[in-house]
């Protein structure tokens, strides 16, 4: 038996379109990353995949891109679970920084330590400072878990039980599900799922708006590395712009 998981990174933000460094700041769609939400949506359709369930982390750009990619695909009735252990990581005190002043600023190989290791987060940000989500009534009960900044491993760790509890009964229940998340919550999921090293997940980037469709074998094992792309041209391009923001 194979199950069917629809990963979807949310359509283009204001701040990807301003190449800001985002994290968990609630930014919204640009014009751009809404059409490209409701194209998703399109593709699900044309391939013949219907999610039955969506999952979602607190973000408005990936709860609204579920929402239009879904009513797009006329599923917008579906149930939908958020949780914030599907968030963007948390990019720590360059939240709200601008990703070509920062690489000037820091040179090549911080800049990318920071946006692509595995184990080096960010600085911490601090309270204070006006990106910070300290105090936001979304996360009152995360106590602990509340981070100031997160390397990929960080993302790894926190989103893996919510896939255990959550994302895999669904499967097992033999839901099409959707989860629609941002480009490192899904990075983590994908280094999950097709056993991708620490090093090598630093190569892996996840286009704005298209889904990502993976059909896993009854041990959650991917039947095809990587999954597919429903428009993989254009996933390719778009792969290759998220790999060269800040230049
Ligand atoms: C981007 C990812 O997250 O940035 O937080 O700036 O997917 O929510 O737009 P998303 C951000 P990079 O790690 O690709 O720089």
């Amino acid at each position: 038996m194979a199950y069917t998981l629809v990963l979807l990174r949310h359509g283009e933000s204001e701040w990807n379109a301003k190449n800001l460094f985002t994290g968990w700041v609630d930014v919204a769609l640009s014009e751009k990353g809404r059409e490209e939400a409701a194209k998703g949506g399109q593709l699900l359709v044309d391939a013949g995949v219907l999610p039955d369930v969506v999952h979602t982390s607190l973000l408005r750009r990936a709860i609204t891109t579920a929402h239009l990619a879904l009513d797009a695909a006329n599923r917008h009735w579906i149930p939908v679970k958020r949780n914030w252990r599907l968030n963007e990581r948390h990019y720590g005190a360059l939240q709200g920084k601008d990703k070509k002043q920062t690489l000037a600023e820091f040179g090549e190989e911080q800049f990318m330590l920071w946006r692509r290791s595995y184990a080096t987060p960010p600085p911490p940000i601090e309270e204070k400072n006006e990106f910070s989500q300290a105090g936001d009534a979304r996360y009152a009960d995360l106590g602990d878990d509340m981070p100031a900044t997160e390397c990929l491993q960080d993302v790894v760790a926190r989103m893996l039980p919510y896939w255990e509890s959550d994302v895999k009964p669904d499967l097992v229940a033999g839901k099409t599900v959707l989860l629609a998340a941002h480009g490192n919550s899904i990075r983590a999921l994908v280094k999950h799922l097709d056993g991708i090293s620490d090093d090598d997940i630093a190569g892996l980037n996840i286009p704005t708006g298209i889904p990502l469709v993976y059909e896993l074998d009854d041990e959650f094992k991917p039947v095809v590395k990587g999954g597919k792309y429903l428009d993989p041209d254009a996933a390719a391009a778009a792969v290759a712009a998220v790999a060269n923001q800040g230049r």
